[in-house]
């Protein structure tokens, strides 16, 4: 439980309508140990306004109105993922990913143990109390062999459901980590020992070391049905028997090359040596990939939110990938966001664009300004989400059996026809796009427009030309 002048938490913890003072940890849990133990560290290494915690699902979920620095809630099991992308977007930042071990060890494994082989820069604390302790004490990868569980009431039997997982011992075969330990939390020796490894692990982030795992083995007092003391005495004389205490790996005294050293060189030239460009952010990246200038912010320019949809092979994509790169010509901020199943040709395919005149939050449209329709489906998927003052651009093929929503303008487009009479009924997508750009429904200039389909046929400048052609072609005709 958590005192008002705790170091590194918020005084007050404004949960489900309250604002208490105390945590939803059981009592004698060993998330509010390790939580009060990451907040001091966290304070008293002054990284609070420099720290990103990545939440986990698992009862560990609600430290965002604990610990009081900046936080991503992640999906079950995606915490390492979220660590990835934080760390990587923020490099100057501390990020820690905080996961149970059936949010780590179960669901999310693969995700954590290859952030781990990648070397990327978070720590990762790790909770390992033996089982999924939110959901009712269900049994869990590191789960002891015998342990009753809700999931293994008679004891797990290691002959149907395999041995406990040891995520140390296992991350301990890869090359990048500089820094594996398993700690406990169950009596006051072991929570002074935690405290130095998680200071460990916070110095190793503010040191720009690499990744760091510190397994910290944990009371449930709830699930494993006994009183805080018996608890922690199961956790010294089971768990940790299973689960040995102890420093795996600390590279972090040494010069980072020598901590991954590079394979010896080949003299195969698939394996010959390359210079592999580092990015610090993914801004830099594409401005080295494509001398891409950076988007201007102007809030005059109001934003608009695309969905192009129909069957795959339809050219869908492309044309929402033309009007994203019509944006960035115009150094819009822009988002293109493609969503097919696994057919490559003939199954249902959208994307969403987003141009904008500020950075944009969210990639995803809910309820597009404009939708374009290639196919019945489609048309009766998005029509009813089409914001009002909106338009409907739809393919004359599409039996309009259902009315767009009130203050939608339909416009039925002969995108399909005018392909195939012009021989080249592929270029299907382009004639859409001369609709758009008659009906200057995008807020980009038709040069852009023009540009950005020739430059989507870059590998073919001939297809370019000739797109242009049936662009121009297709604004006369209708
Ligand atoms: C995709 C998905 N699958 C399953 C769940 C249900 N679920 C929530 S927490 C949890 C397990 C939590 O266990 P653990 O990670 O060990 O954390 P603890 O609660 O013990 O701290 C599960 C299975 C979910 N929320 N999302
Ligand atoms: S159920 Fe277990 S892990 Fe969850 S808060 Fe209670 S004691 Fe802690």
């Amino acid at each position: 439980m958590a005192t008002i002048e705790q170091k590194g938490m918020y005084a007050k913890f404004p949960r489900s309508g309250k604002n208490v003072s105390f945590t939803h940890y059981c009592p004698g849990c060993g998330h509010g140990i390790i939580n009060k133990l990451i907040a001091e560290a966290c304070a008293e290494m002054g990284l609070q306004d420099n720290t990103i915690f990545v939440d986990p699902v698992g009862c560990g979920v609600f430290t965002y109105y604990y610990w009081d620095a900046a936080h991503i809630s992640a999906a079950h099991g995606r915490a390492s993922a979220a660590a990835t992308g934080a760390c990587r977007a923020r490099p100057d930042a501390v990020t820690i990913a905080y996961q149970g071990d059936g949010d780590l060890g179960a669901i999310g494994f693969n995700n954590a143990f290859q952030a781990a082989s990648r070397g990327e820069k978070f720590g990762c604390i790790f909770v390992n109390n033996s089982l999924y302790g939110m959901t009712g004490g269900q049994m869990a990868p590191t789960t002891l062999a015998g342990e009753t569980t809700t999931t293994s009431p008679f004891g797990r039997d290691t002959s149907l459901t395999g041995y406990p997982l040891h995520v140390c011992e296992v991350f301990n075969q890869l090359k990048a980590p500089v820094y594996i330990a398993r700690v406990s939390v169950a009596d006051t020796r072991r929570i002074m020992q935690a405290k130095q490894a998680i200071r460990k692990v916070f110095e190793i982030q503010r040191e720009k070391k690499g990744y760091a795992l510190l397994e910290i083995i944990a009371p449930c007092p709830t699930n494993f049905k006994m009183d805080a003391q018996k608890a922690a005495e199961f956790c010294i004389n089971e768990i940790e028997k299973e689960f040995p205490l102890g420093v795996f790996r600390d590279d972090t005294a040494k010069a980072p090359e020598e901590a991954a050293a590079p394979a010896e060189p080949s003299a195969s030239p698939l394996l010959a040596p390359k210079t592999v460009p580092y990015f610090a952010s993914c801004a830099e990246l594409f401005a080295e990939k494509d001398a891409i200038e950076p988007a201007v912010d102007d809030k005059a320019f109001a934003e608009r939110r695309f969905k192009f949809a129909g069957y795959g092979g339809q050219g869908i994509l492309s044309l929402g990938l033309t009007i994203a790169e019509a944006a960035r010509l115009e150094r819009r901020h822009t988002l293109w966001f493609p969503s097919y199943g696994p057919e490559q040709r003939g199954g249902s395919a959208n994307c969403s664009v987003v141009v904008s005149g500020t950075p944009i939050g969210s990639p995803t449209v809910e309820h597009p300004d404009v939708l374009v329709c290639m196919n019945q489906p489609a048309y009766e998927r998005f029509v009813g989400d089409v914001r009002e003052g909106g338009i409907v651009i739809v393919d004359e093929t599409v039996p309009v059996k259902v009315d767009p929503p009130a203050g939608v303008k339909l416009v039925v487009w002969p995108a399909i026809r005018m392909a195939e009479e012009f021989g080249v009924p592929k270029a299907a997508n382009t004639m859409m796009l001369a609709a758009l750009k008659k009906l200057n429904c995008t807020g980009l200039s038709g040069e852009s427009l023009e540009t950005a389909l020739v430059a989507s046929f870059k590998k073919k400048p001939a297809l370019g030309e000739k797109n242009r052609e049936l662009l121009k072609k297709a604004e006369a005709a209708v």
